[in-house]
């Protein structure tokens, strides 16, 4: 709690997050007691063209029943779809299998999670789908990724892998992204029962078609953590991207990057390092294939 001077009165500031945003009405959990106050912005936010969003920390002061947010402090950083601030983990869900995912579409995502600088956690989901004829196909997403980033391999339907996953949500701001269909509605039930996300099969049978979209929410997890409620990233577009910067979204291109030229694109220059590792085998060539893919569409070829 901060004591701050507003004007000759003496107020007590209390710090939260906020977890909900709806027209000039924003919901704050209070940091310390987890209580969850209906807040209004101050004229002054308006005037400085400054407004709070989901996942924003913010001081604020309690007048009865309701509160005034005073301040937002600083932001570690701003996802635009769905517009959330201070995000820890971006949750990549992929499947093999009902739908199976195009890896490149899988590594598009993976360039502009990177390119927003935040952390990835990959999940591969529906592995109860896959039989003896998929071990290969399972066995090389595992040995591609797990170089790169954390995977977990899950099932909702047969509860596998969920157990793991909730340790990587606890006490970290996490959002959703993925394809629709791969599972992402049922894996934030399974870890968050009782929450009745809606799921393609429910809305299928409520009919409810496209009513599905709403501002960004932030749900607490009963085991610590938070979960922004709808996907992120829905569009995969990469167009924006410079093609020189390309190569800075790929992890696995930053580490051993000793090209005879310094901005070698790793295309089609002599002394490139990068394809003496893909050679090798510890850059997995699905990558530096859809790197190439990639940097044509950048490029705009
Ligand atoms: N077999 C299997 N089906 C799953 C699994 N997870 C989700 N599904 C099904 O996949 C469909 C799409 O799931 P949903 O959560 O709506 O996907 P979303 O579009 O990514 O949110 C639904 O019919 C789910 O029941 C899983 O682990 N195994
Ligand atoms: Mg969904
Ligand atoms: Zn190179």
């Amino acid at each position: 709690m901060i004591l701050g001077n507003q004007g000759r009165d003496w107020i007590l500031r209390n710090k939260g997050i906020v977890v909900k945003f709806m027209s000039n009405v924003l919901i704050v959990e209070d940091s310390k007691t987890g209580e969850r106050i209906r807040c209004f912005l101050r004229g002054r936010f308006k005037l400085q063209g400054l407004r709070p969003i989901v996942g924003d920390v913010v001081e604020y002061s309690k007048v009865g029943d309701t509160g005034v947010v005073e301040s937002v402090l600083k932001r570690k950083n701003e996802l635009l779809k769905p517009r959330v601030a201070n995000v820890d983990q971006v949750v990549c869900v992929y499947t093999i299998k009902k739908p199976e995912v195009p890896l490149l579409m899988l590594d598009k995502l993976l360039v502009l999670v990177e390119e927003s600088k935040l952390n990835v956690l990959l999940v591969l989901n529906k592995i109860d789908l896959l039989d003896k004829s998929d071990e290969d196909k399972k066995k090389s997403f595992i040995e591609t990724y797990t170089k790169i980033y954390p995977v977990v391999c899950t099932s909702t339907k047969t509860g596998e892998g969920i157990e793991e996953l909730k340790g990587h949500f606890k006490d970290r701001l996490s959002v959703f992204a993925g394809p629709s269909g791969v599972g992402k509605s049922s894996l934030l039930n399974a870890i968050c029962p009782g929450i009745n996300l809606r799921t393609q099969e429910i809305s299928e049978k409520l009919e409810r078609g496209k009513h599905t979209t709403t501002a960004a929410e932030l749900i607490r997890l009963p085991f610590g953590g938070l979960v922004v409620d709808t996907p992120g990233f829905s569009l995969i577009e990469v167009d924006h991207i410079k093609p020189g910067n390309l190569k800075l979204y790929f992890p696995e291109m930053l580490e051993s990057n000793n090209c005879l030229f310094k901005d070698c694109t790793h295309l089609d220059e002599p002394g490139c390092k990068i394809k003496e590792l893909v050679q090798k085998g510890e850059i997995a060539l699905s990558r530096y294939e859809n790197y190439r893919e990639i940097y044509k569409e950048v490029v705009g070829q």
